[in-house]
Parts: structure tokens; C-alpha cells; sequence
């Protein structure tokens, strides 16, 4: 409330032509006659679309018939039909910092507004409660003590990452809910810098316990092990990667930190070697980063685990873990018969592997080479073929750091004392990885795209959705504002038995399948469904809401199968160490939980099944919160800074439904009392007394002795709906009441006018 009540913005809000309503109505296809016609009888600025898709701005100089003549602004005279023109807004309005505040609100608009900002290095912008956030590509001076002492004492209303983790704060402390700050955006556009900076933060408001360095070093550690180079980010959040990816693309940045910084006695602890000793590592020709040191990376984070108290003893079996994974990438296999069948070479990476997980070498052997199958009654040791054995192999290197991550994450979680309190609120800040369009794009787009797809569910469900049922639900006149559903997207994934998680599991469990068979089922299943595109061999398209993607299916069931099996669990739980005997017992434990299938089995779900498991617990957690948006959005494709590519921007913008977005804001009435709240709450600056004291007649008697105007709020059968800065006024009504200096301002609507 307190941001809008600027005198100047109500103004820019009433000058909106009488057509925005009517636009609003019509998807896709705005209907500017009214507006137009003004804008070309008053001779204003226009936007003139130029055949490459490209927006001029330029000044309306004359009028015959349907030619329309405009000085551009680089002196050009060009002479277009109104059709090709859009209404420029009035330069006093231009970098305004809400969208909602435009005059016109229309693609060349918004992105001209953006930019502007951007230009002078403003690169946050509001679109109604969301916040856009431009990546700035280089450093900023926007952040720190000085920074966050100006929001925190309210000196500073420009939008910002941290007004935003303000509001979230204080929210949680009036309603006494859980809060969520929600990022969004592509790969690259800069949701995990975001997120840190709202940590940043929160963290001071913590202050107080003394525990921002610790929270903010927890970012390190994370970051270490969660995050690697891709060829659109050198710090991108990533999924599942252990044993292999793309060319030029790194595995997880601690690997080449702890190669390259751990100190001599760390090293020969732990047998290691040069990052390009290990087959995982050097298997995607990209040992280093421009610009990064990754043994200084390394001290980095020792000295965060240090400062986050993750104990010496804790901090070597993580190291021997990494190790040991490494290890196993080296471990090979030798053919043995015409059918396959292998065994394994008796080399260094198995007897390195062996003893930093403490075991034998012919545990290891047996792990990968053989596997014990029930037929009845009996088991049958059936021998591994060389896929298999390789498969066996990776899984456990993969199964061994994801309980890893988890298990690192735990002892953070402890020496921070969070859970200790589990009945406080929280504010929760949500980063994952963002959407992902590549030339070529594997499992790993298809589940981080999946995870974008109902990320964009509940934004849509939020802003527009819940939003809009609530004015229909309490009977107030409203014209919907239609958006971008993706509803059909999210079912090709989720639907059964026809969708395309499903047939991922059913094609994996299938032991003559291959990925093409994979691909050709998609296709005879899914063909006709909105969303789905059929592609050439062994390939398959998505609409997604941000865009097509092409997915190339090598790969799919083997990554989707992850086939650790039982004879790997109980390696684990027969080592010495005690990580691995720890993660064997984490993996029982969770299947006991599940369902009363035996470990093994459950070891069995797909990776897809576990993934949209997490996803739904996730988006659980999500729905108890009030959430807050912020929306990433990346200037161009180069990672350059100050480059602003207007293709790209405006394809995010609509990807993320920034237009709809303000419209909804706009057409809106952002504050919602029941008839009571209000008539107990400004009942009391009633002049005269009226006949009847029902929460609804009292109410209206104040808006009426306020002179609100009709068009400022609507009465639901529950509800009063007033529009943004209405409830500003009464509010000052009502201090000067309470400090003895009531005076009603008889002409309120001044104010607006
Ligand atoms: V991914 O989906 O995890 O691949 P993100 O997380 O959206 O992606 P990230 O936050 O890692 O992107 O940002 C990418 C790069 O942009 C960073 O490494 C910074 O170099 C740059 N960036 C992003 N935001 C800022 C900022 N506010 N100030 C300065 C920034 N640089
Ligand atoms: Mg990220």
C-alpha cells in the first residue's frame, strides 16, 4: 500500500484510455481503434513496426486517408497505415518503475521502459507485484550494508531484490504465515545471483543471532556442489551429471576444486591426481573456466565449512567420498565371451575405489559383474554385460554423491540449528534450474524443463487464476483477463497412462527396449496432443510455455533406469567407512518408508518417478506460503554486459506473461477487507450515525463520507475490493483521528484528478 499512494503514479494510472478493459478482453488480438484514434488526432508518439519485427519510435506529423506520416527519431520520414502503429508513451512517463504506471501498456512499450532502465543501469523494474530483474552481466553498485540499511528503514523505494525479501518479512510477521520468494527465468538469467542477494538480505535481519556469515557461507558449499559450467553458464544449478555430459560443459565444480587445491597431504590422503587422471572428468574436453581459480575456489570452501562448522572429520569424509566417486569412473571392464559378458580389469581405480570406500576389491568386482536374480525360489547369479556393468558402475558413483549432497546438506542444517525451531515462520527461497533450450537436449532438459513447466503452473494459478475466482466468487463485475495456460503441457508430461512420464517407465522397464522403440511409442501415443510434435528418428518436440524444444531420446532409458542394484546397497552397507554403510542405510530406510517393497525394489523407481515425486512434494511446501515473483530475465545470448536483444527479451517477456501480468494488476483491486473488518475498522470515522449498523451499511456509509469514487472499489457478497492507494486514504483518516485532527477531506477525489 504505502508504495503506491505516490500522487504522481495515481495520476499516470488515470490516464489510461477507456479501452484497456476491452483490450484486456481479447486474447491476443488488442483492440487499440479508441486509443489509436486519440493518438492520431492528438498527433503523439508511436511505435512503427519495421518488417524485421523491430519497434521505431517516431512522432505522427500528418494524416491523409489511411496513410499516416511519422518523423522517426533519426530524422527518417516514413508513411505507414495506422494498422502498423502502436501508441508510444509520453516521455514524462519514460523508465517509469512499475509497468502498471504506463499510459499504453504494449510489447514496444514495455520493452522500450526496460530498457531505458537497463541503460542506466536500473535493472529492476515492477510489473505489478512481480519483479523483473535484468541480469546486468557485471557488477552492480546496488548491494550491500548501505543497501540494505535504506530498505530496511524504508529510505529507498525503488524496486529492489531486497524490498522484495522486505515485504516477504514483514508479511510473514503481520499474517503469521510462511513466505516464498520464488525465482524464476532461463538458464543463465540469473536466479541463483538473485537468490543471494535476497539471502543477503534476510541474512542481516538475522543478524542478531549472529548467524549472517554462517547462512551466507552456506552459498559456497552449495554452490560447490551443486552447480557446474554449461555452455550458457559458468555457474549454472544443474541436475544429475556425475558420469556424463556435453561436450565443453564441466561436471560439478567441486571435483576440479578439490583436484587442483587440495594440499599435498590432503592429496596423497585421498590418491588424488590432476582433474585429467579421471575418466568422468575428462570425458567432456573442459577441465578449466575463464577466469575461475579452482584451487582458490577450493580454500573458499574449506574456510565456508569451516565457518558453518562442518567439523574436520566431517569435512576428509566428504573429500574421500568425491575421491572414491572419481575412482570408480576409472574402474574398467574387459569382454570375456562372445556374449558379452565381462570382468573387471585389475586396475588402480579399483583398488583406489576399494580402499577409500573400505571395502574389498572383490566386492567391487562382484558389484558390477554379476547380479543375484529370484526365479522362484532359488536365486540365479546371472553375469552382467559390458552396458550393464558400466551402467552398474555409474549408478553408484551417481547414487554415492546425491546422498552426498544430501548428507552434506544435513550436517549444515544441524550446525546452523535450523529445524531446532520448527515452529517458527519461514521465508523460503526458491532457485532451481531455469529453462533450457539447447540445439541438442537430453534427460536432463526434459526433467529440468518438466520442473519449469509447473514452476509456471503455480505463478499462472497465483496471479491469474486464484486471483481472478476470487473477484467471480464474491460476485463483483470483472472481464476476464485471459493468459497463456499451460495446462495442456503439464498434462502430455503427467497424464496417465498416456503420458510422457509414464511411457518413459513403462518403455525402461521393458528389457528389449531401446530409446528409438521409446521414441516410436511416443509417437503413436501422443500424436494429436497439442503439445506434442512429432521430429525426425529418435526425436520428439514439446511446446513448452517458454518455447519448442527438440529432445533427442539417446540416452533416455538408460539415465531414466538408474540401475543400482541390490548387490551395490549391499556393498554399501557392508563397507568400513562410515559414509557409505550411512547412505546404504538412508536407501533402506527410504523404501520402508514408501511402501513395504523391499529395499531393492524401490531402489528400482525410476529416476522420473522420484523426480515428479520431489516436484510435488516441492510445489506442497510452495502452496502453504504466500508467495513472492521475481522473474529473471537475461539481455542477450553473448553474456555480455549493456547488450539488450530485443528478439530475446520480448520472448521471455511473454513467456513469462509480463503484459497479463500488468493487465490483471491494473484491472485489479489489490486490497480485500470482509464487510467486517472493514466496518470494525473505519466504522469509527462515520460522521453521522446511520440507520443500520451492519457491517455492510457501515462500510458503504464510509466510502461514501470519503466521497472513494464508484470506480475506485466494488462491494462482493463477502468481501470490499478497493483498488490500489484507497485504503491509504482512510488509513490517514484514521491516524488523524486518533491523534485529534480529523479533517475530512470533502474533496478526496481531488486527489486524482
Ligand atoms: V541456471 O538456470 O542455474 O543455469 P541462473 O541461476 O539463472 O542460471 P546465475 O544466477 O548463475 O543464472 O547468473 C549467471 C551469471 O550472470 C552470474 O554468474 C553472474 O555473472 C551474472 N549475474 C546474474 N545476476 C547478477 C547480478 N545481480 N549482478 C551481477 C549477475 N551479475
Ligand atoms: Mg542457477
Amino acid at each position: 500500500e504505502d508504495k503506491f499512494h505516490d500522487e504522481r503514479k495515481e495520476m499516470t494510472f488515470f490516464k489510461e484510455p477507456p479501452s484497456v478493459s476491452s483490450r484486456a478482453k481479447i486474447n491476443g488480438k488488442p483492440v487499440f481503434t479508441d486509443t489509436m484514434d486519440y493518438v492520431l488526432q492528438k498527433k503523439l508518439r508511436v511505435w512503427c513496426s519495421s518488417p524485421d519485427a523491430t519497434w521505431e519510435l517516431g512522432q505522427i506529423q500528418s494524416i491523409s486517408g489511411d496513410d499516416v506520416e511519422i518523423l522517426l527519431v533519426n530524422g527518417e520520414v516514413l508513411t505507414l497505415s495506422p494498422e502498423r502503429l502502436l501508441p508510444a508513451n509520453p516521455d514524462i512517463l519514460d523508465g517509469v518503475d512499475n509497468l502498471i504506471h504506463m499510459s499504453y501498456l504494449n510489447e514496444p512499450s514495455v520493452l522500450y521502459n526496460l530498457q531505458f532502465r537497463y541503460s542506466r543501469g536500473l535493472i529492476y523494474t515492477k510489473a505489478g507485484p512481480v519483479l523483473i530483474a535484468v541480469n546486468p552481466l557485471k557488477e552492480v553498485p546496488l548491494y550491500g550494508k548501505d543497501f540494505i540499511t535504506q530498505y530496511r528503514k524504508k529510505l529507498n523505494d525503488d524496486p529492489h531484490v531486497y524490498a522484495v525479501a522486505d515485504l516477504a518479512f514483514h508479511e510473514m510477521l503481520r499474517d503469521g504465515i510462511n513466505q516464498s520468494i520464488i525465482i524464476s527465468g532461463e538458464s543463465g538469467a540469473g536466479k541463483t545471483e538473485t537468490a543471494k542477494i535476497a539471502m543477503q538480505y534476510l541474512a542481516t535481519l538475522g543478524d542478531a543471532c549472529g548467524m549472517e556469515s554462517e547462512v551466507l557461507q552456506t552459498n559456497v558449499i552449495l554452490e560447490a556442489l551443486g552447480n557446474a559450467k554449461t555452455s550458457r553458464n559458468d555457474n549454472s544449478s544443474r541436475f544429475s551429471r556425475v558420469v556424463r555430459r556435453a561436450t565443453g560443459e564441466r561436471s560439478y565444480h567441486i571435483f576440479y576444486q578439490l583436484c587442483s587445491g587440495a594440499p599435498p597431504l590432503l592429496k596423497k590422503k585421498m590418491f588424488l591426481k590432476e582433474a585429467n587422471y579421471y575418466n568422468y572428468l575428462k570425458q567432456s574436453a573442459c577441465l578449466r573456466i575463464d577466469g575461475v581459480d579452482d584451487a582458490k575456489r577450493f580454500s573458499m570452501l574449506v574456510d565456508a565449512l569451516d565457518i558453518v562448522q562442518v567439523s574436520k572429520d566431517d569435512q576428509m569424509k566428504l573429500f574421500s567420498m568425491l575421491s572414491a566417486v572419481l575412482w570408480l569412473g576409472n574402474i574398467s571392464f574387459s569382454v570375456i565371451d562372445s556374449e558379452n559378458h565381462v570382468e573387471i580389469v585389475s586396475n588402480e581405480g579399483l583398488a583406489t575405489a576399494a580402499k577409500l570406500l573400505g571395502c574389498s576389491a572383490p566386492q567391487l568386482v562382484n558389484a558390477f559383474t554379476a547380479r543375484k536374480i529370484q526365479a522362484g525360489k532359488d536365486n540365479i547369479i546371472q553375469k552382467l554385460t559390458l552396458t550393464q556393468a558400466i551402467d552398474a558402475r555409474d549408478a553408484l558413483a551417481k547414487s554415492i554423491y546425491a546422498h552426498l549432497f544430501d548428507w552434506i546438506v544435513e550436517q549444515i542444517n544441524h550446525s546452523l540449528g535450523t529445524g531446532r525451531h520448527h515452529t517458527w515462520r519461514s521465508i523460503s527461497i526458491l532457485d532451481i534450474y531455469g529453462f533450457e533450450s539447447f540445439i541438442k537436449n537430453g534427460f536432463e532438459q526434459f526433467c529440468i524443463n518438466y520442473a519449469n513447466e509447473r514452476l509456471q503452473q503455480h505463478f499462472n494459478r497465483h496471479l491469474f487464476k486464484l486471483e481472478q475466482e476470487e473477484y467471480i466468487e464474491d460476485g463483483i463485475e470483472w472481464a476476464d483477463v485471459e493468459f497463456v495456460d499451460n495446462t495442456d503441457c503439464l498434462s502430455l508430461f503427467e497424464k496417465k497412462p498416456l503420458g510422457l512420464l509414464s511411457l518413459l517407465d513403462e518403455e525402461s522397464t521393458f528389457p528389449k527396449a531401446t530409446d528409438l522403440s521409446f521414441a516410436n511409442k511416443l509417437k503413436q501415443h501422443l500424436r494429436g496432443n497439442s503439445a506434442f510434435r512429432d521430429e525426425q528418428e529418435g526425436a520428439f518436440k514439446i511446446c513448452h510455455y517458454a518455447g519448442e524444444v527438440t529432445y533427442d531420446t539417446t540416452g533416455f532409458l538408460e539415465k531414466n533406469r538408474d540401475p543400482l542394484n541390490s548387490e551395490s546397497i549391499q556393498l554399501l552397507s557392508s563397507c568400513k567407512c562410515e559414509l557409505p554403510k550411512y547412505f546404504a542405510s538412508v536407501m533402506v530406510a527410504d523404501s520402508q518408508n514408501k511402501s513395504s517393497q523391499s529395499a531393492v525394489d524401490s531402489q528400482k523407481q525410476s529416476v522420473v518417478t522420484k523426480f515428479k515425486a520431489q516436484l510435488f512434494k516441492l510445489m506442497q511446501q510452495l502452496e502453504n506460503t504466500t508467495p513472492h515473483f521475481i522473474r529473471c530475465i537475461q539481455p542477450n545470448s553473448k553474456q555480455r554486459p549493456m547488450l539488450f536483444e530485443h528478439d530475446l527479451v520480448t520472448h521471455q517477456l511473454k513467456c513469462c506473461g509480463v503484459l497479463e501480468v500488468v493487465r490483471i494488476s491494473r484491472a485489479g483491486y489489490p486490497t480485500r477487507m470482509t464487510h467486517q473488518q472493514f466496518a470494525e475498522r473505519y466504522g469509527c470515522l462515520l460522521l453521522q450515525s446511520i440507520a443500520s449498523q451492519d457491517p455492510l451499511s457501515v462500510s458503504v456509509a464510509v466510502l461514501q463520507q470519503f466521497n472513494i469514487p464508484p470506480e475506485m472499489y466494488q462491494v462482493g457478497y463477502t468481501k470490499l475490493f478497493l483498488r490500489t492507494g484507497q485504503v491509504a486514504a482512510l488509513e490517514n483518516g484514521k491516524n488523524q483521528m486518533l491523534h485529534g485532527a480529523l479533517r475530512i477531506q470533502k474533496n478526496f477525489r481531488g486527489l486524482h484528478t
